[in-house]
């Protein structure tokens, strides 16, 4: 908004000349919703307690869970309304791709409030939404967001295969079912990794700043020529949003950090993973989201993986629990250890990812 705002002005104060570059506004962007985070955290946390939205506790899981009994979830809701005042303020108004990628991160957003709400007031953690309706939702919005996609001038249905800059499959229609998997996909992926404290947080954190600089290359046509990615005009903008993200996330875990005075919910879990595969279709670095969001990717397979073997074997067992984090934890490893050693994975899966620009 401050673009269209102060951009005409430039005449008037040169000084208004800055609002035209992308590093700015997604500088600002992740410093409004930083702030924004940090200062409605500790309002939100206290609002949260009073209505008594707080966190049942299954019995099955690890004994040290049951300590976190009635912490306020939810969280995910101040990260939402930081995200979008920083994006709408920075970011460009007349922009598809923020658009898409906002509305995709509120719907997803508002099927976990849905959840989340339902569970608190049946006071129950498995009384939410039932799976099947969250997932039909789920596809609903991701095939409405894959269809406006689809059909947006100067979009590609060419796939970009990481390590081979010459292989572009053209997959048609079918980008559309992939783009519907990949969304739904993250989503899933991040709410079932969000299971200690900052786990998710960190890990999308790296994710999304990774997919910033991904997306400033690709929207600008002097990088990804030479870099020699697929070039998307006007999907630069999509710093400005992920600035947004990296900033709401960051003052979320101020407070998320262990020992949790909050947990985002799956309100946040599914909107920051809605928002994750969106931003890599839109980007056109789709694969390279598995590589990226590694730590997702591994958790949703060690449950797929436990599951499909513990109806096999009719009860026996690969990990000690899944997903992958409460293994861990029930091999004895304290929680912050586990939390701070995906979070170094993370970093490492995105410097390779990052690498594989070069590696082409
Ligand atoms: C969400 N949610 C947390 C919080 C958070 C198929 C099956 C594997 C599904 C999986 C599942 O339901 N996963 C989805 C995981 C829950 O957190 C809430 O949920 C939101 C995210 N959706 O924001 O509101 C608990 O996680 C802990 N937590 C933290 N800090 C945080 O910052 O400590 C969350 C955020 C919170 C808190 O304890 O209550 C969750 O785990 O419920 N199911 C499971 O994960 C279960 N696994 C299981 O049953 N495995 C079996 C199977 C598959 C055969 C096995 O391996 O034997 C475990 N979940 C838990 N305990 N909590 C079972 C044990």
């Amino acid at each position: 908004m401050l673009f269209h705002l102060l951009y005409p002005l430039r005449d008037l104060f040169v000084g208004f000349n800055v609002v035209r570059y992308i590093t700015f506004r997604t500088i600002w962007a992740a410093l409004t919703a930083l702030i924004i985070s940090l200062l409605l955290g500790p309002w939100v946390i206290r609002k949260l307690r009073e209505l008594q939205l707080g966190q049942y506790i299954r019995e099955l899981g690890p004994a040290s869970h049951q300590a976190k009994a009635g912490t306020p979830t939810m969280g995910g809701i101040l990260i939402l309304f930081a995200v979008t005042v920083a994006s709408l303020l920075w970011g460009r108004l007349d922009n598809f791709y923020l658009w898409l990628c906002l509305g995709v991160t509120l719907g997803c957003g508002a099927i976990g409030f849905a959840d989340d709400y339902l569970k608190t007031i049946r006071r129950r953690n498995e009384g939410g939404l039932s799976a099947r309706a969250k997932m039909v939702l789920l596809l609903a919005l991701a095939l409405a967001a894959a269809l406006l996609l689809y059909q947006h001038p100067g979009y590609t249905t060419r796939l970009s295969v990481p390590f081979f800059k010459l292989v572009v499959p053209d997959l048609g229609w079918g980008y559309i079912l992939l783009a519907v998997f990949i969304v739904v996909g993250t989503a899933n992926a991040v709410n079932l990794t969000d299971g200690l404290d900052g786990l998710a947080a960190g890990p999308v954190l790296i994710a999304a700043a990774t997919y910033l600089v991904l997306a400033y290359l690709a929207g600008n046509i002097k990088t990804a020529t030479y870099l020699q990615i697929m070039y998307v005009p006007g999907v630069g903008e999509l710093s400005v949003f992920l600035g947004a993200v990296v900033g709401a996330v960051m003052g979320f875990l101020w407070y998320n950090a262990y020992p949790a005075q909050i947990f985002m919910g799956d309100t946040g879990s599914l909107a920051l993973g809605g928002a994750l595969g969106m931003v890599a279709l839109c980007v056109k670095h789709e694969i390279l989201l598995a590589l990226v969001g590694g730590i997702f990717v591994v958790e949703a397979v060690s449950v797929i993986l436990q599951v499909g073997y513990f109806k096999a074997t009719h009860g026996r067992r690969i990990f000690r629990m899944a997903p992958l984090h409460h293994h861990f934890e029930l091999k004895g490893w304290a929680e912050p250890k586990v939390i701070v050693r995906f979070w170094i994975i993370a970093v490492v899966l995105a410097l390779m990812a990052i690498s594989t620009l070069k590696l082409r």
